[in-house]
């Protein structure tokens, strides 16, 4: 049955859900604060970057389904899909969530459904959103249903998610949880799981901090193998053949609205107990520096002053999203240290030190420094750029590039968690000294 839906932010998340449930013939109520997005949407475009979104825009706008405005309007869904920053002193933001649950309060009617989509603590929709909404004078789990579902799509292929991801559904009540589900019935393809509200939030932020607490683990062993001399790369691929094993990818950091966030709102709630999740947000934002002190290292009988190029900026492979680009700080320090520095990113417009051309962007450079392993960076012809580059040096963060035929064209080439000794400048001199006395 048609539905009338109203959604409470137009983001990554919110636009995807508004898009999907137009295209499914419910009528969509977009809401965002931000009038660029909103004559954005109701021209058809979309300004974010996303595969084939904005091909379902258009059509879910054409069809006169999808429109947007800055206030809600009355109707049968409610679905608030607004962001919930970490503050300075590591806590959530709730400020957009209070802030669009109030607005919807005056539109709110008997048998009408309110599901908060957005990660949050556990207790939001208990605590927070049902006290609000109580004031509409509607009885919450008898007239005015209300729960938690949160998106779990992942950036770059948020779409196919979207529709084949199962979804956990907490509802305040039973009835609640039931009324949510069959509303995501339009499109979902995958299991719907109904739960409680505050179980549902949980396992939300659980499930980003899984992965934060995983990829921390290989960035230990990063370290611990760059100590032993050996690589860490080897050592995941061979322990990850046992059948229960599976070692994330160590890497210059974790970054993203989500892993970099999310485990800070458990670590809030119960900061005597969340002592892994705690420490691995602290392991991986040490990934930076330890970067940096690589670079050092590399470059440290370099006596110009030296310069860096950076391949890759966003916080992951082939997105546009630079949201806690762990290679910002990278470049940060880079910066205070006085190195000159030059970019490259294809997904990237505008930045400082942005080059379009490599060959331009490595002109005298020291060292190419892959950060990010956009599938673009394979194409690079590594017997064109030596040329250019001043030293001949690759340090590789994400085991990206193939080693040995970075090799043949004459390079020294590095690896974040493994480091021979056999490469350093020092040693490979020492080496020749050494040769050169007998
Ligand atoms: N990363 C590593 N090593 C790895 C995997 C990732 O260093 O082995 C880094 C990436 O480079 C990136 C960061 O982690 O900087 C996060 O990337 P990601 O691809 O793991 O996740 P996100 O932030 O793009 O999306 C996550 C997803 N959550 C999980 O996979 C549990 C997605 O499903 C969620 O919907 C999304 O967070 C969200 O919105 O919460």
């Amino acid at each position: 049955m048609k539905k009338k839906i109203c959604i409470l932010g137009l983001g990554y998340i919110g636009l995807p859900t508004s898009a999907m449930f137009a295209s499914h013939g419910h009528e969509v109520i977009g809401v965002d604060i931000n009038n660029h997005v909103i004559d954005a949407l109701n021209r058809g475009e979309i300004i974010i970057e996303e595969p084939y979104l904005d091909i379902l825009v258009q059509a879910a706008v054409t069809s006169g389904n999808l429109r947007a405005y800055k206030e809600p309007k009355k109707a049968d869904v409610f679905i608030i899909a607004v962001p919930t920053p970490l503050t300075k002193d590591l806590k959530a933001d709730l400020a957009y969530v209070e802030k669009a649950t109030e607005t919807i309060l005056p539109y709110l009617e008997n048998g009408n459904i309110v599901v908060l989509e957005s990660t949050s603590p556990t207790g939001t929709t208990k605590e927070l959103i049902a006290p609000i909404l109580e004031k509409s004078g509607l009885k919450i789990g008898e007239e005015l249903f209300i729960g938690y579902s949160p998106e779990r799509v992942l950036p770059g292929q948020i779409l196919m998610e979207l529709v084949n991801n199962n979804r956990i559904i907490g509802g305040i009540n039973r009835k609640s949880a039931e009324m949510i589900r069959d509303v995501y019935k339009t499109f979902v393809k995958g299991e719907m799981y109904l739960t409680t509200a505050t179980t549902a939030e949980m396992c939300k932020m659980m499930e980003n901090t899984f992965r934060d607490v995983n990829i921390a683990l290989a960035n230990e062993l990063a370290k611990i193998c760059e100590e032993i001399g050996i690589n860490a790369w080897e050592v995941r691929e061979l322990a990850n053949k046992h059948p229960r094993v599976d070692i994330h990818k160590p890497g210059p950091g974790v970054g993203g609205h989500c892993l970099a966030v999310d485990p800070w709102f458990i670590v809030d709630k119960a900061p005597e107990f969340a002592k892994i999740i705690k420490l691995s947000r602290v392991t991986n934002n040490s990934m930076p520096n330890h970067v940096f002190n690589r670079v050092e290292e590399i470059l440290k009988d370099v006596q110009e002053e030296k310069k860096v190029t950076i391949l890759g900026i966003t916080y992951k492979p082939n997105i546009d999203d630079i949201r806690e680009s762990p290679i910002i700080e990278l470049i940060e320090l880079l910066e205070e240290r006085q190195y000159k520095i030059s970019i490259v990113d294809p997904y990237i417009n505008e930045f400082k030190y942005l080059q379009e051309d490599i060959k331009k962007a490595v002109r005298n450079s020291d060292l190419l420094v892959l950060a990010v392993n956009h599938d673009e960076f394979r194409a690079i012809n590594f017997r064109e750029i030596y040329k250019e580059m001043r030293s001949k040096i690759v340090l590789d963060t994400r085991n990206f590039f193939d080693e040995s035929s970075i090799k043949k064209e004459g390079f020294s080439y590095h690896l974040l968690g493994k480091k021979s000794r056999q490469y350093s400048k020092s040693i490979e001199n020492a080496m020749k000294e050494i040769a050169a006395a007998k």
